[in-house]
């Protein structure tokens, strides 16, 4: 995949927006003010594009630090607790298990999923953001879009019966309470697409796991980020969740390889977080 990277235009727009700098120290004398890291989300569906999209923010804002869809802890379940010679086992693929068998496994993939993002929205911001004239923490996909698009999706599916969708929303929403302030997030990046699109595109991907997916499934998940972003329809259960700025951005039109569309996309991320 060719990320050709922002253009000169744009390099020179973000060199403005970040104010001057001298062999790399702040113009101005003094240590530079601690500021505290922003929080974004980038959410979309299924191979919409989010990990590309996050290779060229960090590609555009090397300062920038992200945090990856922890998806190859979902694929090799790891033994805990078992002492044994060599790498640790895996003892299942979590992802091909909810797959392959939904009413069996989209419980206990919902549960694993909610804990490993937990621990990606808890871990503290590395030390070096910190030093950054514009920190950034980017999140790909977030405890939010666990419940208000895939697990409600399932439960719509009735791939989640009404007993396992009821203590979900307990443990989500009592977790969720409990770290709040470790929750919150300045802003949303919508990638949205034609499910049609990001059907060719997972088949571009193929994913082992994703091989059985359908249009249909796309639609379903398409709709739940239009009900959530666009619509605004989605019963949210956090308060600050309903006020987080969202930024929608149009992927249909290729960007993997088309420098244009690039340079767009990043200029629009630059005037939204100018605003955060
Ligand atoms: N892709 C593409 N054009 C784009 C964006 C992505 O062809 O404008 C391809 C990308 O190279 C990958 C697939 O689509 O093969 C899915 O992209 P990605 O893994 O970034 O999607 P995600 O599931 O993370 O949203
Ligand atoms: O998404 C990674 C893969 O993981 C994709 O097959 C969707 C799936 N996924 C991610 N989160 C969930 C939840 N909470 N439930 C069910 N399935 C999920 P990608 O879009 O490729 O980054
Ligand atoms: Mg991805």
């Amino acid at each position: 995949m060719a990320l050709g990277g922002p253009g000169r235009q744009l390099r020179a727009l973000l060199r403005a927006s970040l104010g001057p700098r001298v062999q790399g120290q702040r113009a101005e004398s003094g240590p530079a003010p601690r500021r505290a890291p922003r929080r974004l989300a980038v959410e979309g569906n299924i191979a919409v594009g989010k990990s590309t999209f996050v290779k060229l923010l960090v590609k555009t804002f090397p300062e920038w630090h992200i945090a990856a869809e922890p998806i190859t802890t979902w694929q090799n379940i790891q033994a805990v607790g078992t002492p044994t010679a060599g790498p640790p086992q895996s003892v299942g693929n979590l992802l091909d298990m909810m797959y392959q068998q939904p009413s069996r496994w989209s419980y206990t993939f919902q549960t694993f999923s909610l804990l490993s993002r937990l621990k990606a929205q808890l871990a503290p911001s590395p030390e070096r953001l910190w030093q950054a004239q514009q920190p950034m923490h980017v999140f790909e996909r977030t405890v939010y879009s666990d419940r208000y698009i895939f697990a409600k999706n399932l439960f719509e599916n009735r791939f989640l019966n009404d007993v396992e969708w009821a203590i979900y929303q307990n443990w989500h929403s009592f977790l969720l309470q409990e770290f709040t302030s470790h929750m919150l997030l300045d802003g949303f990046i919508y990638l949205q697409a034609a499910p049609q699109i990001c059907l060719k595109r997972l088949h571009r991907r193929a994913r082992v796991e994703e091989k059985g997916l359908e249009l249909g499934y796309l639609e379903q998940l398409h709709a739940q980020h239009e009900d959530w972003f666009i619509h605004k329809v989605t019963e949210l259960h956090f308060e600050h969740l309903k006020k987080t700025p969202v930024l929608v951005l149009d992927v249909n039109e290729d960007f993997s390889e088309v420098a244009a569309k690039q340079e767009e996309l990043m200029r629009k991320v630059n005037s939204f977080v100018k605003d955060l």
